[in-house]
């Protein structure tokens, strides 16, 4: 397979003005039209190289002509065309396709009887010859023709300007795009579907009409998905003064979708989990992941379609910007401590192992094979912490500044990270240096900071030193600007005012927007050693570092237990009340998986238990976050801090502490879940979410205990439940215990919700990751239950993706957990390549392990990688990893 460089960018050889596509939609074949007005960029008259593959070549002509043998080469991924005229001309192709028969899930493709596309990367090379990349950006129109009781509905990017009855029962419909956009955005539905109807009223008075379109039988699980909508409509309005710029947005769900969702130009295609919801299907996580998606894929109009990618190194331009977009947006409509927590637990559990192995990649890759591979949590979420940094050291006034400067400058164009950043700093006259590297440099630095106290001086002293790991290809690093937010705590846990900072020679005072102090300061570390000292401090203070995870790095401080406790009990900025208690439970399982491996008898410190009841008492404390609170680091995150990874003894120890927790504090967990019982119905609110999530955690504590009386009242909310969320917490509860009550709750699940292929993916879900021992023949059983499909990507996350994280079971061993992955990745492979490289990917870190574990890994990696005819997606990771 051929590796694609960034350093090789050029230009494209020749511009496509226009594009006009003609579909006629069959059972056995589907024929596609496209005439193309092609403007050559250069004068040199170089070839014209088409990308396509499992295309049939029907016609090829010129000016109306077809093109002779001698002036074109077919081979399976290009068409080369020489001798063509000089100037400008008019390109014809007609492909046939089989949608059918696509179970790759990209181009054109079949889902439930209807048609749909993705285009994103690559796609759009399996619906015809193009020049299939972003900087290469056309007005497109699109006639489709189809039979109309089957395709009732045709729909495509921009508006509907004729429709209409053909013979034989046929119908078409023609939609124009007005906006010019690279093919990869470019989206086509034909199906038997129903829409939700709605309009938004824009801030200059325009009436948009939305539409979400399903399946009939959905209809009613909708409206969440067109509420949200609006939401983001409006959201984008306010905050950044983006306007919706056509007359119709479409949505449509579809079940087969490899990706989450797509923001295709006016016609968003959606996986149906990101769009279906009603409270006795969905739970409150996919209720708050819908908004998500919805503001997500409608936010990327501006940030994606009317500014795009230059290439697709530059893809974080858009995905990290949006992701950033939508975090803020979630932020607003729900608990921004509560979102940001989640987005760094995500951040911490998924991105710092990637940039830790062998994948490890910058937010903007230097080489990739299949670019499929490279929509990674390095790229959206390492990319929107990027993004987020930008805020943090201009301001939220000075963000906005470059985010208009941005548009201003590059509205209707292909661009790159650099220009995003220059917008930024031009608008804001700054210029730091080293912040590009956050572009280039991939691994997750280590910042370590020791602090000090001169009570004569009144002087307070952090020392900071940072450390950027080498990565695979880089093995020097530069130090980069990161932004360290701090706050310093006096003795009644209130934040000091912080006037003035030294950084070396430079004094800076410091001052927000209502005083001549502030109380958190932004310090500029951009040196691999440095020295900061806040002036005036009148008394020793407890530090609050890095608040609201100010950098994605890895922080390491001489910040003592009693200064962790006392930040839990009082610290301003909530994430790092959440985090001094994280640190807490990492210290203490770190320590007890170290005796535990000792052979020694392992307890935890009354103080830990205390602090945890401190959280599960208070009150005034809301309580999504104090469920957050009660959560401990995952055994992936523990596993991920020691320098072999143990996963037996995390999973000893992390559910060692789990049960001491629920001995110790059984009668407050008992009136946590009495308190806080749903006794109406289902309420999407805020303070409803965060009961439920208050009363599942505690409920999940005093399962592990396996005692009947507890076990009775998980029970009990089974039965009672009204919602998904509870039914499945509960649900969840129950089935930490093998035996068999486990297994007739999880057929009774079965019986009531074996029509509803959502719910069915989570009943698979929960038993694939379920810890249970010897798992993984159930998992393998499952792979034959009426419920599982392996061409249906959802189901193959929520099975293989979801037994991955179980680590006792995929790691057990006996080496069944990688030979299992190992059997599916080589059958998926052939039905659809992306997924099966997402599912191989969970090989990538196999070094951590012993050394016993490490040989079976490397032996099922060298078996896939072994296999003839492999995908290019999948040879990538596994040979990757094995490098
Ligand atoms: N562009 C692919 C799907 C998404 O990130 O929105
Ligand atoms: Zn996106």
């Amino acid at each position: 397979p051929k590796e694609i460089f960034l350093k090789d960018y050029k230009a494209p050889d020749y511009a496509f003005q226009k594009v006009d596509l003609i579909f006629v939609l069959g059972e056995d074949k589907t024929l596609v039209t496209s005439n193309i007005r092609v403007i050559p960029n250069f004068s040199d008259g170089a070839p014209l190289i088409l990308d396509g593959e499992r295309l049939k070549l029907v016609t090829l002509k010129i000016n109306g002509l077809h093109v002779s043998k001698d002036n074109y080469k077919v081979s399976a991924r290009q068409l080369h065309m020489t001798s063509l005229p000089t100037g400008s001309f008019d390109l014809e192709v007609v492909v046939e396709i089989e949608p059918q028969n696509n179970t790759f899930l990209e181009g054109l493709y079949k889902s439930t009887g209807n048609f749909c596309t993705q285009c994103e990367a690559e796609g759009f090379r399996k619906i015809t010859y193009f020049q299939d990349r972003p900087d290469v950006m056309s007005k497109f129109t699109t006639r489709i023709e189809a039979d109309k009781t089957l395709y009732p509905v045709l729909l495509s990017n921009g508006n509907l300007v004729d429709e209409g009855d053909l013979p034989d029962g046929k119908h078409y419909a023609v939609w124009e795009d007005p906006w010019t956009k690279p093919c990869y955005l470019f989206a086509l539905v034909a199906g038997h579907l129903v829409s939700r109807d709605d309009s938004f009223t824009t801030m200059s008075g325009r009436k948009v009409a939305l539409r979400i379109w399903t399946p009939p039988q959905d209809f009613s699980k909708t409206a969440h998905a067109m509420k949200s909508l609006k939401l983001a409509m409006k959201w984008d309005e306010e905050v950044f003064g983006l306007e919706y710029d056509l007359d119709l947005f479409n949505i449509v769900a579809v079940p087969d979708f490899n990706m989450g969702a797509m923001e295709n130009k006016s016609l968003n295609i959606f996986n149906s989990k990101l769009i279906l919801a009603s409270p006795e299907t969905a739970t409150d996580v996919d209720y708050a992941a819908i908004e998500g998606v919805i503001g997500h894929e409608y936010f990327h109009n501006w940030t994606g379609n009317r500014v795009t990618c230059r290439d697709w190194f530059q893809l974080s331009l858009k995905e990290g910007l949006t992701v950033f977009r939508d975090q803020e947006f979630s932020s607003d409509m729900g608990s921004r401590a509560v979102k940001r927590i989640a987005d760094v637990v995500r951040l911490r559990t998924m991105q710092y192992p990637q940039d830790g192995g062998p994948m490890a990649h910058p937010v903007r890759p230097h080489s990739y094979i299949k670019m499929d591979n490279f929509y990674t949590v390095t790229v959206y979420r390492k990319g929107a912490e990027v993004v987020r940094m930008y805020q943090t050291l201009l301001g939220k006034a000075g963000f906005r500044k470059g985010m208009d400067l941005y548009f201003q400058r590059h509205d209707g164009q292909a661009v790159t990270c650099e220009e995003f950043l220059a917008a930024m700093f031009d608008a804001n006259k700054v210029k730091f240096p080293t912040f590009p590297l956050w572009y280039a440099q991939a691994g997750t630095p280590t910042l370590t900071v020791i602090t000090s106290y001169d009570a004569d001086a009144q002087t307070f002293t952090i020392k900071c030193k940072q450390v950027v790991p080498p990565t695979p290809g880089q093995s020097k690093k530069e130090p980069m600007l990161l932004p360290l937010a701090v706050g310093l705590l006096d003795s009644h846990g209130h934040d000091m005012r912080l006037t003035s900072v030294k950084d070396g020679a430079s004094l800076h005072h410091l001052t927000s927007a209502d005083g001549d102090y502030t109380t958190t300061a932004v310090l500029h570390v951009d040196k691999t050693e440095q020295e900061f000292t806040f002036m005036n401090i009148t008394e020793k203070p407890v530090p609050s570092l890095l608040r609201n995870f100010s950098a994605p790095v890895r922080l390491v401080s001489d910040v003592t237990n009693e200064d962790l406790y006392f930040l839990l009990a009082h610290d301003s900025d909530q994430f790092n009340r959440w985090e001094a208690g994280q640190t807490l439970s990492r210290k203490l399982m770190l320590d007890l998986i170290s005796a535990h491996q000792r052979g020694e008898k392992i307890s935890v410190d009354s103080a830990f238990i205390k602090g945890i009841r401190s959280i599960l008492l208070d009150s005034s404390l809301d309580k999504d976050f104090a469920a957050r609170c009660l959560t401990l680091p995952a055994e992936g995150e523990i596993a991920d801090l020691m320098d072999v990874a143990d996963p037996d003894a995390v999973h000893i120890v992390r559910r060692f502490v789990v049960r001491e927790v629920s001995a110790c504090l059984r009668e407050d967990l008992l009136n946590t879940v009495k308190l806080n019982r749903s006794s109406i119905a289902y309420d999407p609110s805020h303070e409803h979410r965060a009961r439920r999530a208050l009363k599942n955690v505690a409920l999940g504590y005093l399962a592990s205990l396996n005692e009947p009386e507890t076990i009775d009242v998980a029970v009990n909310e089974y039965k009672i439940a009204s919602n998904m969320t509870d039914q499945l917490a509960a649900l969840n509860a129950i089935c930490q215990n093998p035996g068999n009550l486990r297994s007739k709750s999880l057929a009774d699940f079965y019986e009531q919700w074996k029509e509803e292929a959502l719910v069915m993916n989570k009943w698979l879900a929960l038993q694939a990751m379920s810890d249970i021992p010897g798992n993984v023949e159930n998992v393998r059983r499952l792979l034959d239950h009426p419920a599982f499909d392996i061409r249906n990507p959802n189901k193959v996350y929520s099975l293989i993706g979801g037994f991955c994280t179980s680590a006792i079971n995929f790691h057990a061993k006996d080496g069944s957990g990688y030979t299992f992955l190992a059997d599916v990745v080589l059958q998926l492979d052939k039905l659809n390549p992306q997924v099966a490289s997402r599912m191989v990917s969970s090989f990538s870190r196999w070094r951590r392990f012993d050394e016993e574990r490490q040989a079976l890994a490397k032996a099922q990696l060298e078996r896939i990688t072994s296999q003839n005819g492999l995908s290019d997606n999948v040879f990538e990771i596994a040979s990757k990893s094995l490098a």
